[in-house]
C-alpha cells in the first residue's frame, strides 16, 4: 500500500472510508483539479490522466467548448422532465442518429440504464415482430462481458464477484464464450431475440476478437432474424480509431449503446440508438427516464460530439494508436506477457498482479488502473499529445521495463 504523507489526503480518506460505502478500492489519490489530459492533485502534483474515467473522458477533463456549453445551457434550462419538450433534445437526436447512421434515438442517463432499454428494446421486437411466444425470449450475451451493475445485468455476468448475494436474478439471458461463433451459432433458437456483444471486451482486460468474428457473428444474427446490440459505450466515440469499434469489422449493428464520453465527464448522457423498426415499439408510458434527455445533458453531449468531430479526435488517436502500440510492444517477455488493444486502449497484460504496478506508474506521475488483477489498462484521453504519449511511455518502460 502507497504511503500518503499529505495530512488534507489522509483526512478525505478516513472520511470516506467511514461514510462512504466500501464498493471501490481506489487508487489513494485526491483530485483537486484537471484539465486536458492532467490531473492535480490536493497536495499540487500532477498526473498524465491514463484511465479517462473508464473512456468517459474522450474529449480530456474540462474542456473549454463542453465547459461553455455546459454553462450556457444551464443558465437557460437544466431540466423540463418529457412531459414537456425542449431545445435541445431535438438537436440531439438528430445529431446521433446521423452519426451512427441509424433512425431512432433513446436518451437515458447511465450505461446501464441504456444497456437495460435496449434489452428491453430487443425483447418487446422479439414478441412484436419476430413472433416469439409471451415471456420466452431470450438474449445472448458473452462470457467475460461487463454491461453495468444492475440486478438484471450482473444476473448474465459471469463474473462471481459482481453476483454474490444480489439474486435472485432475471431469466432469459443465455451466455456464450466470447469470440467462438460455432458456439454463438449453437445457441440461437426462435427464441433468440437478441446477441449483446462488447467489440472489444474491456473489463475481461481489452480482450479483441478473433479477424472476423464481429462480422460473422451479425451475418448470423442477420440470417436467424436475431438483433446484434453493440455495447459501444466504452469502445464507441473514438476511443478506438474509428467512431464504433464495430466500424473497424465492417459491422452495422441494429442497435448501438452509448454512454460515457458521450458527454465528455460533464454529465451522465447515455443512448440507445437503433433502426426504427425496433425502437418504434416504444409507445408513450412504455419506458422512461426522469433525467433522461434533459436539455444540459443534450447540450453538453451535442458540444461533446462536436468536440470529437472538430478537433479530428478519431483520426488522430487512429494514429496515436498505432504508434503507442509499436512504443510498448518491446516491452513483451519476462514481466509483461503482452501488450494489445487498438487506437488509444491498450491491455499490458503481466505475469504479476498489477495493482502494485499501477501504484508505482502513479508516483511516476502517471494515472492508472489494473483490471482483471494482471492487466494495465491504458486509455488516455484522446486529445494527448504525441510528446505527452511518448512521456507516458517512459514511464511505463521504467516502471515495466
Ligand atoms: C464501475 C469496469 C470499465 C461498460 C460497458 C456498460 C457499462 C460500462 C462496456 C455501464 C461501465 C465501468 C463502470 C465502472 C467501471 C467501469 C469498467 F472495469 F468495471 F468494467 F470501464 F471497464 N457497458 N464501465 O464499460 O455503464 O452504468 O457505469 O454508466 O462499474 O465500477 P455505467
Amino acid at each position: 500500500m502507497l504511503r500518503l504523507l499529505n495530512p488534507v489526503q489522509e483526512e478525505l480518506l478516513a472520511l470516506e472510508e467511514e461514510f462512504g460505502a466500501n464498493n471501490y478500492h481506489p487508487l489513494p489519490i485526491v483530485v483537486a483539479q484537471a484539465q486536458g489530459v492532467w490531473v492535480t492533485d490536493v497536495a499540487g502534483k500532477r498526473y498524465l490522466d491514463c484511465l479517462s474515467a473508464y473512456s468517459a473522458l474522450n474529449q480530456g477533463h474540462a474542456h473549454p467548448v463542453l465547459l461553455k456549453a455546459f454553462m450556457e445551457q444551464a443558465r437557460k434550462v437544466t431540466l423540463t422532465s418529457r412531459a414537456f419538450h425542449n431545445e435541445q433534445l431535438p438537436h440531439f437526436c438528430e445529431e446521433l442518429a446521423d452519426l451512427t447512421g441509424l433512425d431512432v434515438v433513446l436518451p437515458m442517463n447511465s450505461g446501464a440504464e441504456a444497456v437495460e432499454t435496449a434489452i428491453k428494446a430487443a425483447r418487446r421486437w422479439g414478441y412484436q415482430r419476430k413472433g416469439i411466444e409471451s415471456g420466452q425470449a431470450e438474449v445472448i450475451v458473452c462470457e467475460g462481458n461487463f454491461h453495468g451493475r444492475t440486478t438484471t445485468i450482473v444476473g448474465f455476468s459471469s463474473e462471481a464477484g459482481y453476483q454474490k448475494d444480489f439474486g435472485p436474478f432475471t431469466p432469459g439471458f443465455v451466455q456464450v464464450p466470447y469470440g467462438n461463433l460455432d458456439a454463438l451459432r449453437a445457441a440461437i433458437t426462435p427464441r433468440t431475440c437478441a446477441f449483446l456483444v462488447e467489440p472489444i471486451q474491456c473489463e475481461a482486460g481489452i480482450i479483441l476478437p478473433p479477424p472476423g468474428y464481429l462480422e460473422d457473428a451479425a451475418a448470423l444474427c442477420r440470417e436467424h432474424n436475431v438483433l446484434f446490440l453493440a455495447d459501444e459505450i466504452q469502445t464507441g466515440l473514438g476511443r478506438t480509431g474509428s467512431w464504433f469499434a464495430c466500424e473497424y469489422a465492417g459491422v452495422e449493428p441494429d442497435i448501438y449503446i452509448l454512454g460515457k464520453a458521450l458527454s465528455g465527464g460533464f454529465y451522465p448522457v447515455s443512448a440507445v440508438v437503433g433502426r426504427r423498426e425496433v425502437m418504434e415499439l416504444f409507445t408513450p408510458g412504455s419506458h422512461g427516464s426522469t433525467y433522461g434527455g434533459n436539455p444540459l445533458g443534450c447540450a453538453v453531449a451535442r458540444a461533446a460530439l462536436d468536440v470529437l468531430r472538430e478537433e479530428r479526435l478519431v483520426e488522430r488517436t487512429a494514429g496515436l494508436g498505432v504508434t503507442l502500440l509499436e512504443a510498448l510492444k518491446p516491452l513483451e517477455g519476462g514481466l509483461v506477457r503482452e501488450v494489445r488493444g487498438r487506437g488509444l486502449l491498450i491491455g499490458i497484460e503481466l505475469t504479476a498482479p498489477a495493482r502494485p504496478y499501477c501504484e508505482r506508474l502513479m508516483e511516476h506521475g502517471v494515472l492508472c488502473k489494473e483490471t482483471h488483477d494482471f492487466v494495465i489498462r491504458l486509455a488516455p484521453p484522446l486529445v494527448i499529445t504525441e510528446e505527452e504519449m511518448l512521456w507516458m511511455v517512459a514511464q511505463v518502460r521504467a516502471v515495466l521495463g
